[in-house]
Protein backbone atom coordinates (compact mmCIF):
# COMPACT_ATOMS: atom_id res chain seq x y z
CA UNK A 1 0.00 0.00 0.00
CA UNK A 2 2.01 2.73 -1.57
CA UNK A 3 -0.62 5.68 0.31
CA UNK A 4 -0.04 4.39 3.31
CA UNK A 5 3.49 4.21 3.68
CA UNK A 6 3.83 7.96 2.07
CA UNK A 7 1.21 8.84 5.10
CA UNK A 8 3.04 6.68 7.49
CA UNK A 9 6.72 8.40 6.69
CA UNK A 10 4.94 12.08 6.56
CA UNK A 11 6.77 14.83 7.77
CA UNK A 12 4.10 15.87 10.12
CA UNK A 13 3.97 12.92 12.15
CA UNK A 14 3.51 13.20 15.58
CA UNK A 15 6.68 10.98 16.93
CA UNK A 16 9.07 13.16 14.53
CA UNK A 17 8.11 16.59 16.85
CA UNK A 18 6.55 15.07 19.86
CA UNK A 19 8.27 14.49 22.79
CA UNK A 20 8.11 10.84 24.98
CA UNK A 21 8.19 10.36 28.67
CA UNK A 22 9.38 7.25 29.98
CA UNK A 23 7.47 5.93 32.89
CA UNK A 24 8.50 3.01 34.92
CA UNK A 25 5.48 2.02 36.62
CA UNK A 26 6.25 0.31 39.57
CA UNK A 27 7.87 3.53 40.55
CA UNK A 28 5.46 6.39 39.90
CA UNK A 29 2.06 5.85 41.50
CA UNK A 30 0.76 3.38 43.78
CA UNK A 31 -3.16 4.01 43.64
CA UNK A 32 -4.03 0.70 46.33
CA UNK A 33 -1.32 1.06 49.15
CA UNK A 34 0.44 -2.21 48.04
CA UNK A 35 3.38 0.27 47.41
CA UNK A 36 4.11 -0.68 43.66
CA UNK A 37 2.85 1.77 41.53
CA UNK A 38 0.35 0.40 39.14
CA UNK A 39 -1.48 1.49 35.93
CA UNK A 40 -4.58 3.06 37.60
CA UNK A 41 -1.54 5.11 39.71
CA UNK A 42 -0.28 6.25 36.50
CA UNK A 43 -3.71 7.16 35.08
CA UNK A 44 -4.38 9.55 38.41
CA UNK A 45 -1.12 11.18 37.00
CA UNK A 46 -1.98 11.74 33.57
CA UNK A 47 -2.79 15.37 34.16
CA UNK A 48 0.73 16.02 35.30
CA UNK A 49 2.18 14.49 32.47
CA UNK A 50 0.00 16.26 30.02
CA UNK A 51 0.64 19.44 31.87
CA UNK A 52 4.34 18.81 31.83
CA UNK A 53 3.99 19.09 28.12
CA UNK A 54 4.87 15.64 26.92
CA UNK A 55 3.20 14.00 23.61
CA UNK A 56 3.45 10.04 24.39
CA UNK A 57 4.06 8.36 27.30
CA UNK A 58 6.47 4.87 27.04
CA UNK A 59 5.52 2.18 29.70
CA UNK A 60 7.86 0.20 30.67
CA UNK A 61 6.38 -3.81 30.82
CA UNK A 62 3.27 -4.44 32.86
CA UNK A 63 2.15 -8.13 31.58
CA UNK A 64 2.06 -10.85 33.72
CA UNK A 65 5.64 -11.52 35.17
CA UNK A 66 7.41 -13.67 38.06
CA UNK A 67 9.25 -10.50 37.93
CA UNK A 68 12.34 -11.99 37.84
CA UNK A 69 13.90 -9.13 36.41
CA UNK A 70 10.16 -6.97 36.82
CA UNK A 71 8.35 -7.45 34.34
CA UNK A 72 10.76 -8.01 31.66
CA UNK A 73 10.49 -11.86 31.64
CA UNK A 74 6.78 -11.76 30.45
CA UNK A 75 4.51 -15.00 31.25
CA UNK A 76 1.65 -13.98 28.96
CA UNK A 77 2.15 -11.07 26.43
CA UNK A 78 -1.76 -10.26 26.25
CA UNK A 79 -2.82 -9.48 29.47
CA UNK A 80 -2.07 -7.22 32.60
CA UNK A 81 0.26 -8.12 35.93
CA UNK A 82 -2.26 -8.20 38.45
CA UNK A 83 0.22 -6.49 40.66
CA UNK A 84 -0.21 -3.30 38.25
CA UNK A 85 -4.21 -3.54 37.88
CA UNK A 86 -6.22 -5.53 34.69
CA UNK A 87 -7.21 -5.38 31.14
CA UNK A 88 -10.06 -2.79 32.37
CA UNK A 89 -7.89 -0.51 34.37
CA UNK A 90 -5.43 -0.32 31.03
CA UNK A 91 -8.29 0.06 28.55
CA UNK A 92 -9.17 3.06 30.93
CA UNK A 93 -5.96 4.64 30.82
CA UNK A 94 -5.86 4.61 27.19
CA UNK A 95 -8.85 6.47 27.54
CA UNK A 96 -7.79 8.96 29.71
CA UNK A 97 -4.49 9.54 27.69
CA UNK A 98 -6.71 9.68 24.61
CA UNK A 99 -8.72 12.32 26.16
CA UNK A 100 -5.74 14.64 27.60
CA UNK A 101 -3.98 14.37 24.05
CA UNK A 102 -1.13 11.90 25.15
CA UNK A 103 -0.20 8.90 23.17
CA UNK A 104 0.95 5.45 24.24
CA UNK A 105 3.74 3.62 23.79
CA UNK A 106 4.10 -0.18 25.44
CA UNK A 107 7.59 -2.22 25.80
CA UNK A 108 7.51 -5.46 23.83
CA UNK A 109 10.01 -7.65 24.61
CA UNK A 110 10.52 -10.60 22.06
CA UNK A 111 13.94 -11.48 22.88
CA UNK A 112 12.65 -14.18 25.60
CA UNK A 113 9.90 -14.79 27.75
CA UNK A 114 9.60 -15.48 31.14
CA UNK A 115 10.59 -19.53 32.18
CA UNK A 116 7.31 -20.00 33.09
CA UNK A 117 5.54 -18.59 29.86
CA UNK A 118 3.23 -21.59 28.84
CA UNK A 119 5.73 -21.46 25.19
CA UNK A 120 8.37 -22.31 27.48
CA UNK A 121 6.93 -24.92 30.14
CA UNK A 122 5.71 -26.91 26.81
CA UNK A 123 9.05 -26.44 25.00
CA UNK A 124 10.80 -27.51 27.82
CA UNK A 125 8.52 -31.10 28.31
CA UNK A 126 10.23 -32.73 25.88
CA UNK A 127 12.86 -33.03 23.35
CA UNK A 128 10.11 -33.95 20.74
CA UNK A 129 7.27 -30.95 22.05
CA UNK A 130 6.20 -29.33 19.01
CA UNK A 131 7.19 -26.13 20.48
CA UNK A 132 10.65 -27.15 21.11
CA UNK A 133 12.33 -25.11 18.91
CA UNK A 134 10.51 -22.22 19.68
CA UNK A 135 13.73 -21.43 21.94
CA UNK A 136 17.46 -22.25 21.67
CA UNK A 137 18.00 -26.13 23.00
CA UNK A 138 21.59 -27.53 22.14
CA UNK A 139 23.46 -30.39 23.62
CA UNK A 140 26.06 -30.50 26.32
CA UNK A 141 29.45 -29.51 24.79
CA UNK A 142 31.96 -32.50 24.66
CA UNK A 143 32.86 -31.91 28.89
CA UNK A 144 29.04 -31.85 29.46
CA UNK A 145 29.80 -27.99 30.12
CA UNK A 146 27.89 -25.23 28.25
CA UNK A 147 27.58 -25.78 24.31
CA UNK A 148 29.25 -22.76 24.11
CA UNK A 149 31.45 -19.45 25.67
CA UNK A 150 28.36 -17.14 25.37
CA UNK A 151 27.86 -14.98 28.46
CA UNK A 152 24.47 -13.50 29.77
CA UNK A 153 24.08 -9.79 30.30
CA UNK A 154 23.39 -10.37 33.70
CA UNK A 155 26.68 -12.27 34.68
CA UNK A 156 27.47 -16.00 33.74
CA UNK A 157 27.24 -18.28 30.90
CA UNK A 158 23.75 -17.65 29.01
CA UNK A 159 23.64 -21.22 29.03
CA UNK A 160 21.15 -23.40 31.15
CA UNK A 161 21.36 -27.26 31.27
CA UNK A 162 17.56 -28.57 31.79
CA UNK A 163 18.13 -31.73 33.52
CA UNK A 164 14.48 -33.35 32.12
CA UNK A 165 15.85 -33.02 28.57
CA UNK A 166 19.76 -33.10 29.17
CA UNK A 167 20.01 -29.97 27.33
CA UNK A 168 21.18 -26.46 27.69
CA UNK A 169 18.44 -23.59 26.81
CA UNK A 170 20.33 -20.65 25.55
CA UNK A 171 18.89 -16.46 27.76
CA UNK A 172 21.33 -13.97 27.08
CA UNK A 173 19.89 -11.97 30.32
CA UNK A 174 18.69 -14.28 33.25
CA UNK A 175 18.42 -17.94 33.15
CA UNK A 176 14.50 -16.99 33.99
CA UNK A 177 14.36 -15.60 30.80
CA UNK A 178 14.86 -17.82 27.81
CA UNK A 179 15.72 -16.58 24.28
CA UNK A 180 13.30 -17.61 21.63
CA UNK A 181 14.11 -18.75 18.35
CA UNK A 182 12.87 -15.91 16.24
CA UNK A 183 14.20 -18.01 13.05
CA UNK A 184 10.91 -19.83 13.27
CA UNK A 185 8.01 -18.71 11.54
CA UNK A 186 5.47 -19.89 14.44
CA UNK A 187 7.61 -17.28 16.64
CA UNK A 188 7.37 -14.43 14.75
CA UNK A 189 3.66 -15.01 14.07
CA UNK A 190 2.92 -15.37 17.77
CA UNK A 191 4.93 -12.15 18.61
CA UNK A 192 3.09 -10.36 15.87
CA UNK A 193 -0.23 -11.89 16.77
CA UNK A 194 0.82 -9.84 20.71
CA UNK A 195 1.50 -6.86 19.10
CA UNK A 196 -1.97 -6.64 16.75
CA UNK A 197 -3.83 -7.62 20.35
CA UNK A 198 -2.38 -4.25 21.45
CA UNK A 199 -2.45 -1.99 18.60
CA UNK A 200 -6.29 -3.05 18.44
CA UNK A 201 -6.73 -1.81 21.80
CA UNK A 202 -5.22 1.87 20.23
CA UNK A 203 -1.69 2.01 21.32
CA UNK A 204 0.38 4.22 19.24
CA UNK A 205 3.43 2.04 19.21
CA UNK A 206 5.90 -0.37 20.91
CA UNK A 207 9.55 0.23 22.53
CA UNK A 208 11.27 -2.78 21.15
CA UNK A 209 13.24 -4.32 23.96
CA UNK A 210 16.88 -5.52 23.02
CA UNK A 211 15.94 -5.68 19.51
CA UNK A 212 19.72 -6.12 18.65
CA UNK A 213 19.71 -9.71 19.90
CA UNK A 214 16.85 -11.25 18.26
CA UNK A 215 19.10 -13.06 15.92
CA UNK A 216 22.15 -15.56 17.07
CA UNK A 217 24.50 -17.35 14.84
CA UNK A 218 23.34 -20.23 13.60
CA UNK A 219 26.26 -22.08 14.06
CA UNK A 220 26.42 -20.80 17.65
CA UNK A 221 30.52 -20.29 17.22
CA UNK A 222 32.13 -18.69 20.34
CA UNK A 223 31.94 -15.04 20.54
CA UNK A 224 36.34 -13.66 20.46
CA UNK A 225 37.84 -12.38 23.35
CA UNK A 226 37.19 -8.46 23.76
CA UNK A 227 41.22 -7.01 23.97
CA UNK A 228 40.22 -4.01 25.36
CA UNK A 229 38.22 -5.53 28.15
CA UNK A 230 39.87 -3.64 31.47
CA UNK A 231 39.02 -6.57 34.93
CA UNK A 232 36.55 -5.70 37.11
CA UNK A 233 34.30 -3.85 34.40
CA UNK A 234 30.86 -5.43 33.73
CA UNK A 235 32.49 -8.92 33.09
CA UNK A 236 29.78 -9.75 29.82
CA UNK A 237 32.26 -7.26 28.31
CA UNK A 238 35.06 -10.02 28.50
CA UNK A 239 33.56 -11.00 25.07
CA UNK A 240 32.67 -9.29 22.10
CA UNK A 241 29.57 -10.21 20.96
CA UNK A 242 29.75 -10.89 17.34
CA UNK A 243 28.00 -13.89 17.23
CA UNK A 244 24.85 -12.70 19.59
CA UNK A 245 23.93 -9.00 18.36
CA UNK A 246 23.08 -7.21 15.20
CA UNK A 247 23.87 -10.67 13.10
CA UNK A 248 22.23 -10.56 9.49
CA UNK A 249 18.45 -11.49 9.56
CA UNK A 250 17.88 -9.13 12.22
CA UNK A 251 16.69 -6.30 10.06
CA UNK A 252 14.53 -8.36 8.15
CA UNK A 253 12.23 -8.71 11.70
CA UNK A 254 12.18 -5.39 12.46
CA UNK A 255 10.76 -4.56 8.79
CA UNK A 256 8.19 -7.62 9.52
CA UNK A 257 7.34 -5.76 13.42
CA UNK A 258 6.96 -2.49 11.16
CA UNK A 259 5.11 -3.55 8.66
CA UNK A 260 2.33 -5.14 11.44
CA UNK A 261 2.31 -1.19 12.80
CA UNK A 262 1.57 -0.61 9.14
CA UNK A 263 -1.44 -2.52 9.22
CA UNK A 264 -3.16 -0.12 11.60
CA UNK A 265 -1.07 3.47 11.07
CA UNK A 266 -2.93 5.96 8.80
CA UNK A 267 -1.55 9.09 7.26
CA UNK A 268 -3.24 11.24 10.04
CA UNK A 269 -1.65 8.99 12.68
CA UNK A 270 0.93 6.44 12.35
CA UNK A 271 1.94 3.80 14.79
CA UNK A 272 5.70 4.44 16.25
CA UNK A 273 8.30 1.44 16.73
CA UNK A 274 11.15 2.40 18.51
CA UNK A 275 14.22 -0.06 19.19
CA UNK A 276 15.96 -0.65 21.70
CA UNK A 277 19.54 -1.27 20.15
CA UNK A 278 23.08 -0.55 22.37
CA UNK A 279 25.11 -0.29 19.29
CA UNK A 280 28.14 1.92 17.28
CA UNK A 281 26.29 4.83 15.45
CA UNK A 282 27.48 3.22 12.21
CA UNK A 283 25.48 -0.16 12.72
CA UNK A 284 22.67 1.83 14.92
CA UNK A 285 21.35 3.43 11.38
CA UNK A 286 21.07 0.09 9.54
CA UNK A 287 17.81 -0.35 12.08
CA UNK A 288 15.89 2.58 9.98
CA UNK A 289 15.75 -0.19 7.47
CA UNK A 290 16.74 2.09 4.29
CA UNK A 291 16.09 -0.26 1.19
CA UNK A 292 17.24 0.10 -2.81
CA UNK A 293 14.19 2.61 -3.22
CA UNK A 294 15.50 4.94 -0.37
CA UNK A 295 12.04 3.71 1.91
CA UNK A 296 12.73 3.81 5.60
CA UNK A 297 11.30 0.36 6.43
CA UNK A 298 12.78 0.18 9.76
CA UNK A 299 12.03 1.27 13.14
CA UNK A 300 11.23 5.15 12.80
CA UNK A 301 13.20 5.87 15.85
CA UNK A 302 16.25 3.26 16.68
CA UNK A 303 16.77 4.87 20.07
CA UNK A 304 20.12 6.82 20.24
CA UNK A 305 21.87 6.45 23.84
CA UNK A 306 24.92 8.19 22.58
CA UNK A 307 24.73 10.85 25.14
CA UNK A 308 24.37 8.69 27.99
CA UNK A 309 28.01 7.00 27.72
CA UNK A 310 29.36 10.70 26.53
CA UNK A 311 32.07 12.37 28.21
CA UNK A 312 30.41 15.77 29.42
CA UNK A 313 32.76 18.18 27.24
CA UNK A 314 31.94 20.67 24.77
CA UNK A 315 33.71 19.32 22.27
CA UNK A 316 32.91 15.23 22.83
CA UNK A 317 29.12 16.63 22.38
CA UNK A 318 29.54 18.74 19.25
CA UNK A 319 31.44 16.11 17.71
CA UNK A 320 28.57 13.39 18.64
CA UNK A 321 25.99 15.37 17.49
CA UNK A 322 27.63 16.27 13.95
CA UNK A 323 29.07 12.87 13.67
CA UNK A 324 25.39 11.34 14.30
CA UNK A 325 23.91 14.13 11.97
CA UNK A 326 25.71 13.13 9.48
CA UNK A 327 25.38 9.44 9.46
CA UNK A 328 21.59 9.48 9.54
CA UNK A 329 19.79 8.18 6.14
CA UNK A 330 18.33 10.61 4.31
CA UNK A 331 14.43 11.34 5.37
CA UNK A 332 15.47 9.66 9.31
CA UNK A 333 14.33 11.28 12.04
CA UNK A 334 16.92 11.79 14.53
CA UNK A 335 16.03 11.01 18.50
CA UNK A 336 18.01 11.49 21.83
CA UNK A 337 17.99 10.04 24.94
CA UNK A 338 19.35 11.04 28.18
CA UNK A 339 18.45 8.07 30.98
CA UNK A 340 16.46 5.45 31.44
CA UNK A 341 15.73 2.58 33.92
CA UNK A 342 19.18 0.79 33.12
CA UNK A 343 21.83 3.89 33.41
CA UNK A 344 22.83 6.43 36.07
CA UNK A 345 20.55 9.20 36.11
CA UNK A 346 21.83 12.43 34.54
CA UNK A 347 21.44 13.95 37.58
CA UNK A 348 24.08 11.48 39.03
CA UNK A 349 26.43 11.72 36.33
CA UNK A 350 26.94 15.27 35.83
CA UNK A 351 25.45 16.66 39.15
CA UNK A 352 22.67 19.26 39.36
CA UNK A 353 23.29 22.10 37.58
CA UNK A 354 24.85 19.94 34.69
CA UNK A 355 21.51 18.39 34.37
CA UNK A 356 19.97 21.67 33.61
CA UNK A 357 22.00 21.92 30.78
CA UNK A 358 21.41 18.22 30.11
CA UNK A 359 17.94 18.94 29.50
CA UNK A 360 18.47 21.96 27.78
CA UNK A 361 20.56 19.78 25.83
CA UNK A 362 18.42 17.74 25.00
CA UNK A 363 15.22 19.79 24.05
CA UNK A 364 17.18 21.51 21.95
CA UNK A 365 18.59 19.38 19.57
CA UNK A 366 16.68 18.32 16.23
CA UNK A 367 15.03 15.32 16.69
CA UNK A 368 12.41 13.32 19.22
CA UNK A 369 13.60 13.57 22.61
CA UNK A 370 13.30 10.72 25.31
CA UNK A 371 12.71 11.53 29.18
CA UNK A 372 12.99 9.20 31.69
CA UNK A 373 10.53 9.97 34.74
CA UNK A 374 11.72 11.94 37.62
CA UNK A 375 14.82 13.47 35.48
CA UNK A 376 12.35 16.57 35.34
CA UNK A 377 12.46 16.74 38.80
CA UNK A 378 16.54 16.51 39.21
CA UNK A 379 15.81 13.09 40.47
CA UNK A 380 19.62 11.37 41.35
CA UNK A 381 20.60 8.17 42.10
CA UNK A 382 19.62 6.73 45.47
CA UNK A 383 22.23 4.24 46.57
CA UNK A 384 20.89 1.17 48.09
CA UNK A 385 22.27 -0.93 51.08
CA UNK A 386 22.55 -4.31 50.33
CA UNK A 387 19.58 -5.87 52.28
CA UNK A 388 17.33 -3.58 49.95
CA UNK A 389 18.70 -4.30 46.54
CA UNK A 390 15.92 -5.90 44.22
CA UNK A 391 17.61 -5.88 40.88
CA UNK A 392 18.58 -9.01 39.59
CA UNK A 393 21.64 -8.10 38.03
CA UNK A 394 22.76 -6.22 41.11
CA UNK A 395 22.64 -9.51 43.22
CA UNK A 396 24.36 -11.62 40.90
CA UNK A 397 26.92 -9.06 40.37
CA UNK A 398 27.48 -7.14 43.79
CA UNK A 399 29.30 -4.06 44.19
CA UNK A 400 30.48 -3.82 40.94
CA UNK A 401 28.05 -0.51 40.56
CA UNK A 402 26.04 -2.04 37.92
CA UNK A 403 22.67 -2.44 39.67
CA UNK A 404 19.54 -0.62 38.19
CA UNK A 405 17.82 0.05 41.69
CA UNK A 406 19.37 3.56 42.02
CA UNK A 407 17.73 5.07 38.85
CA UNK A 408 14.40 3.04 39.55
CA UNK A 409 13.49 4.97 43.38
CA UNK A 410 9.57 6.17 43.39
CA UNK A 411 8.99 9.69 42.18
CA UNK A 412 8.07 12.21 44.86
CA UNK A 413 4.87 13.81 44.15
CA UNK A 414 3.98 15.33 47.90
CA UNK A 415 6.48 17.23 49.96
CA UNK A 416 4.40 16.66 53.32
CA UNK A 417 3.40 13.39 52.86
CA UNK A 418 4.50 10.24 53.93
CA UNK A 419 6.47 8.63 51.06
CA UNK A 420 5.96 11.83 48.94
CA UNK A 421 2.58 10.68 48.14
CA UNK A 422 3.74 7.79 46.08
CA UNK A 423 2.07 5.20 48.24
CA UNK A 424 0.36 5.09 51.95
CA UNK A 425 1.82 1.22 52.04
CA UNK A 426 5.69 0.50 52.28
CA UNK A 427 7.41 1.74 48.84
CA UNK A 428 8.60 -1.51 47.21
CA UNK A 429 12.33 0.59 47.16
CA UNK A 430 13.57 3.33 49.14
CA UNK A 431 12.62 6.77 48.22
CA UNK A 432 15.61 9.39 48.57
CA UNK A 433 16.03 11.44 51.67
CA UNK A 434 15.98 14.63 49.60
CA UNK A 435 12.26 13.46 48.21
CA UNK A 436 9.98 15.60 50.19
CA UNK A 437 12.60 18.61 48.98
CA UNK A 438 12.37 17.34 44.97
CA UNK A 439 8.52 16.95 45.19
CA UNK A 440 6.58 17.89 42.07
CA UNK A 441 4.14 20.18 44.59
CA UNK A 442 7.01 21.83 46.01
CA UNK A 443 8.71 22.81 42.38
CA UNK A 444 5.21 23.63 40.89
CA UNK A 445 5.44 26.30 43.84
CA UNK A 446 9.35 27.45 42.97
CA UNK A 447 9.55 29.52 39.32
CA UNK A 448 12.95 28.39 39.28
CA UNK A 449 12.38 24.79 39.83
CA UNK A 450 14.55 22.01 37.81
CA UNK A 451 11.06 21.00 36.75
CA UNK A 452 10.00 24.40 35.81
CA UNK A 453 12.79 24.72 33.47
CA UNK A 454 11.32 21.45 32.14
CA UNK A 455 8.39 22.72 31.42
CA UNK A 456 9.56 25.81 30.00
CA UNK A 457 11.74 24.35 27.42
CA UNK A 458 9.12 21.83 26.32
CA UNK A 459 6.46 24.74 25.85
CA UNK A 460 9.02 26.74 23.99
CA UNK A 461 10.09 23.49 22.03
CA UNK A 462 6.21 22.76 21.70
CA UNK A 463 5.59 26.29 20.15
CA UNK A 464 8.99 26.88 17.99
CA UNK A 465 9.00 25.62 14.78
CA UNK A 466 12.80 26.21 15.04
CA UNK A 467 12.95 23.81 17.96
CA UNK A 468 10.87 21.08 16.72
CA UNK A 469 11.38 20.90 12.97
CA UNK A 470 13.84 23.49 12.13
CA UNK A 471 17.45 22.71 10.96
CA UNK A 472 20.36 22.18 13.40
CA UNK A 473 23.48 24.08 12.42
CA UNK A 474 26.46 23.68 14.44
CA UNK A 475 27.97 26.90 15.14
CA UNK A 476 31.45 25.43 17.07
CA UNK A 477 32.64 25.36 20.24
CA UNK A 478 34.20 28.43 21.97
CA UNK A 479 36.34 27.20 25.25
CA UNK A 480 34.07 24.88 27.26
CA UNK A 481 31.07 26.27 25.80
CA UNK A 482 28.86 24.09 22.27
CA UNK A 483 27.23 26.51 19.70
CA UNK A 484 23.88 25.66 17.62
CA UNK A 485 21.83 27.81 15.84
CA UNK A 486 18.19 26.12 15.29
CA UNK A 487 16.05 27.29 12.22
CA UNK A 488 16.73 29.99 9.70
CA UNK A 489 16.01 33.51 9.30
CA UNK A 490 14.26 35.83 11.66
CA UNK A 491 13.06 32.40 13.72
CA UNK A 492 16.69 31.32 14.32
CA UNK A 493 17.34 30.34 17.67
CA UNK A 494 20.91 29.99 19.51
CA UNK A 495 21.96 27.77 21.87
CA UNK A 496 24.86 28.49 23.77
CA UNK A 497 25.78 25.62 26.45
CA UNK A 498 28.64 26.86 29.14
CA UNK A 499 29.99 23.07 30.18
CA UNK A 500 32.98 24.53 32.25
CA UNK A 501 32.83 25.36 35.78
CA UNK A 502 34.48 28.80 34.79
CA UNK A 503 32.09 31.66 33.68
CA UNK A 504 32.46 31.95 29.93
CA UNK A 505 31.76 35.57 27.70
CA UNK A 506 30.76 34.36 24.08
CA UNK A 507 30.70 37.71 21.29
CA UNK A 508 27.64 37.56 19.78
CA UNK A 509 27.83 39.05 16.60
CA UNK A 510 29.18 36.42 14.75
CA UNK A 511 26.39 34.39 15.70
CA UNK A 512 23.92 36.54 14.39
CA UNK A 513 24.11 35.32 10.80
CA UNK A 514 22.16 38.40 8.83
CA UNK A 515 19.82 39.42 11.59
CA UNK A 516 19.28 42.59 11.80
CA UNK A 517 17.40 42.48 14.72
CA UNK A 518 19.10 42.04 17.92
CA UNK A 519 19.27 38.90 19.87
CA UNK A 520 17.31 38.47 23.07
CA UNK A 521 17.24 36.03 25.95
CA UNK A 522 14.82 33.21 25.35
CA UNK A 523 15.54 31.32 27.99
CA UNK A 524 18.85 30.71 30.71
CA UNK A 525 19.10 27.41 32.74
CA UNK A 526 18.95 29.91 35.20
CA UNK A 527 15.99 30.75 34.58
CA UNK A 528 16.70 34.45 35.72
CA UNK A 529 17.53 36.51 32.04
CA UNK A 530 15.47 38.25 30.09
CA UNK A 531 15.96 41.16 27.39
CA UNK A 532 18.20 41.91 24.80
CA UNK A 533 21.75 40.35 24.68
CA UNK A 534 24.50 43.06 24.24
CA UNK A 535 27.86 42.52 22.24
CA UNK A 536 28.55 39.63 24.35
CA UNK A 537 27.11 37.02 26.71
CA UNK A 538 28.72 35.88 29.66
CA UNK A 539 27.55 32.74 30.85
CA UNK A 540 28.13 31.80 34.06
CA UNK A 541 29.12 28.09 35.28
CA UNK A 542 27.34 25.27 33.78
CA UNK A 543 25.03 27.76 32.06
CA UNK A 544 22.98 27.45 29.37
CA UNK A 545 20.64 29.95 27.00
CA UNK A 546 18.56 29.65 24.72
CA UNK A 547 19.00 33.31 22.20
CA UNK A 548 16.16 34.58 19.72
CA UNK A 549 14.73 37.71 18.26
CA UNK A 550 12.63 40.05 19.93
CA UNK A 551 10.80 37.70 22.42
CA UNK A 552 7.13 38.40 22.32
CA UNK A 553 6.17 38.83 18.85
CA UNK A 554 8.70 36.00 17.13
CA UNK A 555 7.12 33.72 19.52
CA UNK A 556 3.66 34.91 18.75
CA UNK A 557 4.43 34.52 15.31
CA UNK A 558 6.36 31.32 14.97
CA UNK A 559 3.57 29.68 17.09
CA UNK A 560 0.96 30.17 14.37
CA UNK A 561 1.63 26.39 12.88
CA UNK A 562 2.86 25.09 15.98
CA UNK A 563 2.29 21.23 16.27
CA UNK A 564 -0.30 19.70 18.10
O1 LIG B 1 17.91 -4.04 28.24
C1 LIG B 1 18.62 -4.71 27.26
C2 LIG B 1 19.89 -4.18 27.04
O2 LIG B 1 20.28 -4.16 25.89
C3 LIG B 1 20.69 -3.64 28.18
O3 LIG B 1 20.60 -4.41 29.30
C4 LIG B 1 22.06 -3.60 27.70
O4 LIG B 1 22.58 -4.89 27.64
C5 LIG B 1 22.90 -2.75 28.58
O5 LIG B 1 22.18 -1.72 29.15
C6 LIG B 1 24.00 -2.18 27.71
O6 LIG B 1 24.81 -1.36 28.46
C7 LIG B 1 16.58 -4.37 28.25
C8 LIG B 1 15.83 -3.67 29.35
O7 LIG B 1 15.91 -2.28 29.15
C9 LIG B 1 16.36 -4.12 30.67
O8 LIG B 1 15.73 -3.44 31.72
C10 LIG B 1 16.11 -5.60 30.77
O9 LIG B 1 16.64 -6.09 31.98
C11 LIG B 1 16.72 -6.35 29.60
O10 LIG B 1 16.39 -5.77 28.36
C12 LIG B 1 16.20 -7.75 29.56
O11 LIG B 1 14.89 -7.74 29.11
CA1 LIG C 1 -0.19 -0.80 43.67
Amino acid sequence: MPGLNRGVQSPDAWWRKGVIYQIYPRSFQDSNGDGIGDLNGIRQRLSYVAALGVDAIWISPFFPSPMADFGYDVADYCDVDPCFGTLADFDALMAEAKALGLRVVLDLVPNHTSDRHPWFLQSRSSRNDLKRDWYLWRDPAPDDGPPNNWLSNFGGPAWTLDPLTGQYYAHMFLKEQPDLNWRHPEVRRAMFDAMRFWLRRGVDGFRVDAIYHLIKDEYFRDNPLDPAFVPGADPAHRLLPRYTVDLPGVQAIVSEMRRVLDEFGSPESSRLLIAEVYLPLHQLMNYYGLDAAGVLRGAQLPFNFHLIGATWQAQVVDQLVREYEAELPPGASPNWVLGNHDKSRIASRVGVRGARLAAMLLLTLRGTPTLYYGDELGMADVPMQTNEVQDPFEKREPGRGLGRDPERTPMPWQGDEANAGFTTGRPWLRLSRDCATLAVDRQLADARSMLQLYRRLLALRRQSRSLHEGAWTPLGVSGNVLMYARGEGSHRLVVLLNFGAESAAVAVQPLRDSLASPLHFWLSTRQDREGAVADSVVLRPEEGVILGVAAGDVMVADTASATT
